[in-house]
């Protein structure tokens, strides 16, 4: 059996207990439920490359928790700002090819996290499906704005003055949002309306597509279906 990283143990363990044969046998008639539906809403993608070795977890009920390790320092620390602001619990646990440069680690963690929101939203009933955030950050300024609406768009209006920050290509951070929408199923507009430090740009940028992932992704009880006169998501 391969190796289970241990932050993963717990993704195991509720895949059992949501499971239907556990429902069935330990859980009928207890009522249950979590948001009104049946079903945790995580997603869990192992993807294995020559490139790159990923495992991400992410939970879209969460309280902000995470354990991120890809190797770069500032993408740590930007996963683990998505994951507290947009209130989800995750895990990114990532090896790649750094001997070479940040590209496939990052583009590769994208793809995944992408795939990992597709399967957590599940039939995507009841969900607000639209978010919208602007988020500060000392001189910077940032709007995410999304749609969770399976057909992946990226507009990316930034514009970076260092070509890195710590060991993150500033140039990946375009790709990381492209590879998370068009693998999430999202339409994805990010624009930065005021800033200098990269820091801050990206860190604003992070935290601004947590808080509109959180938003678009709540469940609301007045919508029947999905959001969607055409009755498909
Ligand atoms: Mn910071």
């Amino acid at each position: 059996m391969n190796k289970i990283p241990y932050c993963l143990m717990n993704y195991v363990l509720s895949a059992i207990i949501n499971s239907e044969h556990y429902n069935e046998k330990h859980r009928k008639g207890s009522g249950f439920k979590l948001n009104g539906g049946t079903r945790m809403r995580e997603g869990l993608v192992t993807r294995n490359t020559k490139e790159t070795q990923i495992n991400v977890k992410i939970n879209l009920d969460g309280k902000g928790d995470c354990q991120a390790n890809t190797g770069i320092g500032f993408f740590d620390h930007m996963l683990v700002l998505f994951t507290k602001h947009g209130l989800m619990d995750a895990c990114f646990d990532v090896t790649g090819d750094l001997h070479v440069d940040s590209h496939h680690t990052i583009e590769d963690t994208g793809i995944a996290v992408g795939l990992a929101i597709r399967q957590a939203l599940g039939d995507k009933k009841s969900i607000r499906r639209y978010g919208t955030a602007y988020v500060p950050m000392d001189e910077a300024l940032v709007l995410v704005s999304l749609d969770l609406s399976d057909r992946p768009y990226l507009v990316f209006d930034a514009q970076f003055s260092q070509p890195m920050v710590g060991q993150m290509d500033t140039q990946m951070v375009e790709e990381f949002f492209r590879a998370v929408a068009f693998n999430a199923g999202i339409t994805l507009h990010i624009k930065v309306l005021h800033g200098s430090n990269c820091h801050h740009i990206i860190e604003a940028m992070f935290k601004a597509f947590g808080r509109a992932i959180d938003d678009a992704t709540r469940l609301d009880t007045r919508i029947e279906g999905v959001m969607s006169t055409k009755g498909t998501l």
